[in-house]
C-alpha cells in the first residue's frame, strides 16, 4: 500500500525544477532526467504504468466510405494486439483527398457515438487526417469491469487512463505505417476523459508533435491544488470513476498538498513539442481557472528551453464538450505550429488575467 508520508507536504504548485533528491535542474539535459523523473512519478502515484508496447498491431478493414461533402475516404478498421492478439479497438480513419502526406489527429473518444459527419467534413476540408478510435474497447468505462487490457496483462497496475493513453501510442504505431501521414505531424486530442487521456499520453510519447486536450479538467489539465468553487476535485472524481487512476491515489484525498507533482508537471513533459488546453468558460466543474494555472506554472519549462510559444491555452463561452468549433481552435494552433501558417487566433489570453500566482520558484537562469 502507498504511503503518502514519503512524499513531502508542498503547499504550493510543485517546482517542476526540482530533483526528488533536493537539487535543482540547470542545463536542458538536466530537464531530460527530470522529466524521466516525473514519467514515473505520475505513473507511479497517479495513472498506474501504461502497458509494454505490443510486438505487433494487425489492422483489418471493416469497410470503406466516401465523404460525399469532402471528399474524403472513411476507412472504418478494427486494430489488434497484444498478446495472443488479445486487445482489439475500432477506428475510423478519414483521409483527406489528395496526395499528402497529412497531419494527423488522433482521438479515442469514438465510443460515444458514431464520428460525427460536421467533424469529418471539417478535417478533411482543412487536410488534416482523423484517426478516431474507441479507447473504451481497450477498457471499458466501468469500475466494475476488469476485462480487456486487464486481462491481457495481469501483472499491471494501470487505470483506465493510462490503457487509454496507451491506446493513442498504438494509434501512433499504426499511422507510422502509412504513406498518407506526416509522421512528424501527429497530434493528440480528446474530450474531458478523453482529453485526460490524450494529455497523458501526448506527455509520455514523444511521436507526439502536438497534444491537445479539451475541457480535461480534474486528472487532466486542472489542477489539484488550486480549485476554483464548483470544480471537481479529488474526492469527488474518486468517488464516482476509482477506475480511471491507480488503486492508491485515494490515498491523497485530504493529504493533497503530499502529492509529489500537480498537473502542470504533466504539461511540462510535453515541452518542447506543443501543447494546447482548450477551455469552456462555463465548464466550471472542469476547472477553467486551475488549467490557466498549470498552463502558466508548466510556461516557464517551456520558456526554460526556449519555446514560451509552444504552450497555448484557448478560452471559449459555453459549458462541456468538443464540437467542431473546438476542432478549428485546435487546427488553427496546429497550422501555427506544424505547418509555418501565419493564423490570427491569439492562444496567450488568459480569461483570469487577475489570478493569484500559484507559485513562487522560478525557472533557473540559463
Ligand atoms: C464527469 C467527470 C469529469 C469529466 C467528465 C467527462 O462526470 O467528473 O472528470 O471527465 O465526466 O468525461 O465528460
Amino acid at each position: 500500500m502507498l504511503d503518502t508520508t514519503e512524499c513531502p507536504v508542498i503547499r504550493e504548485l510543485p517546482d517542476p525544477f526540482l530533483f526528488r533528491d533536493g537539487t535543482r535542474v540547470t542545463t536542458p539535459e538536466d530537464w531530460a532526467r527530470r522529466r524521466m523523473e516525473l514519467k514515473e512519478l505520475f505513473q507511479k502515484y497517479q495513472y498506474g504504468h501504461l502497458p509494454p508496447p505490443p510486438d505487433r498491431i494487425a489492422a483489418s478493414e471493416l469497410r470503406s466510405l466516401k465523404d460525399k461533402a469532402s471528399g474524403a475516404t472513411v476507412r472504418q478498421l478494427v486494430l489488434t494486439m497484444g498478446p495472443q492478439q488479445g486487445i482489439l479497438f475500432h477506428m475510423d480513419l478519414v483521409i483527406p483527398p489528395g496526395a499528402g502526406p497529412f497531419p494527423a489527429i488522433v482521438r479515442g473518444d469514438l465510443g460515444w457515438g458514431p464520428t460525427q459527419p460536421e467533424l469529418i467534413e471539417a478535417v478533411a476540408k482543412r487536410g488534416y487526417i482523423l484517426a478516431h478510435f474507441a479507447r473504451v474497447n481497450i477498457v471499458a468505462d466501468d469500475a466494475k469491469d476488469r476485462t480487456g487490457a486487464y486481462r491481457v496483462y495481469p501483472d499491471h497496475d494501470f487505470g483506465a487512463l493510462a490503457a487509454w493513453a496507451w491506446g493513442f501510442h498504438r494509434v501512433a504505431d499504426y499511422l507510422l505505417t502509412l504513406d498518407a501521414v506526416a509522421k512528424d505531424k501527429l497530434i493528440a486530442t480528446g474530450h474531458s476523459r478523453g482529453g485526460k487521456a490524450a494529455l497523458l499520453a501526448g506527455a509520455l510519447d514523444e511521436r507526439f508533435a502536438v497534444t491537445a486536450p479539451n475541457n480535461s479538467g480534474c486528472g487532466g489539465a486542472g489542477c489539484y491544488r488550486l480549485q476554483a468553487p464548483k470544480s471537481e476535485d479529488l474526492k469527488a472524481i474518486l468517488k464516482n470513476f476509482p477506475h480511471w487512476f491507480q488503486k492508491d491515489f485515494s490515498r491523497f484525498i485530504d493529504r493533497i498538498d503530499r502529492l509529489p507533482f500537480d498537473q502542470h508537471e504533466l504539461k511540462a513533459l510535453v515541452a518542447p513539442r506543443a501543447l494546447l488546453s482548450t477551455e469552456a468558460l462555463g465548464d466550471l466543474w472542469a476547472n477553467p481557472l486551475g488549467t490557466q494555472q498549470t498552463h502558466t506554472a508548466a510556461k516557464e519549462v517551456f520558456a526554460f528551453l526556449g519555446v514560451p510559444d509552444r504552450i497555448g491555452i484557448h478560452f471559449r463561452e459555453g459549458g462541456h464538450a468538443q464540437g467542431v468549433d473546438d476542432f478549428h481552435v485546435l487546427m488553427d494552433f496546429c497550422d501555427r505550429q506544424l505547418l509555418g501558417k501565419t493564423v490570427e487566433r491569439r492562444f496567450d489570453r488568459l480569461a483570469f488575467p487577475d489570478a493569484e500566482k500559484g507559485y513562487t520558484w522560478t525557472a533557473p537562469s540559463r
